[in-house]
């Protein structure tokens, strides 16, 4: 890419210091895919020569979206399951009677990695046409070795057939599969342990996860996970106090997470615990609205707290399946009361920060790398505040 000067926009730089970084006349000097300069507009008469100039016809820019946790991989659906839910049957009722994520293991041990990508990737595209830059993406669908290596395989390969930066979370320790029903320990030792041996090996596994639930994992079992986490030098992140309130964030906490995520059931001491450890809250309004819960997570004990708080879509077939970081802001601010600027500092600054990358991306700085997002918009409250609209322009991902 040349040297690029974006002028003559409404640059929401999302860094802390004032809201949105707002700066209503703002310019962008974009270098071997840096940003090198961002700031107020004007007189660029010099230093700024050999670059491009392209007038944004005061376009609304921030920083691309980070979708931060999501299970984007997965065969078929559960829109059967849906209608289950709909006529009175829990999650958790569903899932103890064979069905939930267990059915959606079935589906995708069935079929090839490039048939994993294949069907992934409109839900991929879609986040992409609302501005998304980076996506995390779990494994936890496969839950042998050879199955969740193939869903890691096929997260990288998605990478590869798009413009977007993809980072791995290994999940095996999702849930434990019919065949080791009543023996997760033996599920950890057999398969969760080894599985992260050989992934980690091969690169493929950026972060490792677990689901610490009632139908999922205890935290003495998610401790062995994130023993053999530490020891192979990979970072931590937990899905926890989704349901109930098993002390999964404390737990990962002490284990340095970069992230707790789901957290509607977390108490006082997890969020002191967080807290310390700098781990981030990372907020699932799509699998909140879907499961009709009613406990809201403790966003003002967060915020009291100093916890960053980050927002993502959980894409993902049973309770959340919503491909829109749009919709999912929108719901940060409806269901949970966030403002419209920690909404999208929630899917920028903060999601980076979820996912290791906070020096690199999640704000347009002198420094970072030049990933954006341009919006036919005036205000970036806008973004938050329409409901099924995608106001995106263009990406620019350098
Ligand atoms: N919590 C969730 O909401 C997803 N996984 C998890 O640990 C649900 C995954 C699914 O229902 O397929
Ligand atoms: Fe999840």
């Amino acid at each position: 890419m040349t040297p690029t000067l974006l002028t003559n926009l409404s640059l929401a730089a999302m860094t802390a210091d004032r809201p949105y970084g707002l700066i209503e006349d703002g310019a962008v000097a974009i270098h071997d895919g840096r940003i090198v300069y961002a700031g107020p507009g004007g007189d660029f008469e010099e230093g700024f020569d050999a670059f491009e100039t392209r007038d944004m016809g005061g376009r609304l820019v921030t920083p691309a979206l980070i979708d931060c946790h999501t299970h984007l991989i997965f065969a078929g659906n559960r829109a059967r399951e849906f209608e289950m839910r709909l006529d009175g049957a829990t999650y958790e009722e569903i899932a103890r009677a064979g069905g939930g994520i267990v059915s959606t293991v079935s589906a995708t041990r069935k079929v090839s990695q490039q048939e994993l990508a294949r069907q992934a990737l409109p839900r991929l595209d879609a986040m992409i046409a609302e501005g998304v830059g980076t996506v995390e993406i779990k494994s936890g669908y496969g839950l042998t070795v050879e199955d969740e290596l193939k869903m890691l395989r096929a997260a990288h390969e998605l990478g590869r057939l798009r413009h977007v930066r993809v980072k791995t979370s290994y999940l095996a320790a999702h849930a434990v599969p019919a065949e080791y029903k009543g023996r997760a320990d033996a599920y950890i030792d057999e398969v969760v342990l080894p599985g992260m041996e050989v992934g980690a090996e091969e690169g493929l596994i950026d972060a490792v996860d677990a689901f610490c639930e009632g139908i999922a994992f205890s935290p003495e079992q998610i401790s062995r996970v994130f023993d053999k986490a530490t020891a192979l030098g990979l970072p931590v992140k937990l899905h926890a106090e989704q349901l109930s309130d098993l002390g999964g964030a404390k737990l990962a906490a002490w284990y340095g997470a970069r992230s707790a995520d789901h957290l509607e059931y977390l108490g006082a001491e997890g969020v002191a615990a967080m807290a310390e450890a700098g781990t981030v809250a990372v907020l699932l309004p799509g699998a909140f609205y879907t499961l009709r819960e009613k406990q809201m997570p403790p966003v003002e004990a967060l915020r009291a707290a100093g916890v960053p708080i980050a927002v993502a879509t959980d894409c993902n077939p049973g309770s959340s399946p919503l491909a829109s970081p749009l919709l999912a802001m929108n719901m940060a601010a409806t269901l949970f009361r966030l403002t419209p600027e920690e909404a999208l500092a929630g899917l920028t600054r903060n999601a980076a920060r979820a996912l290791g990358l906070g020096e690199e991306i999640g704000t347009i700085e002198a420094g970072k790398r030049a990933e954006l997002a341009v919006w036919d918009a005036e205000h970036p409250a806008e973004l938050v505040y329409r409901i099924g609209f995608n106001a995106l322009s263009e990406r620019i991902v350098a």
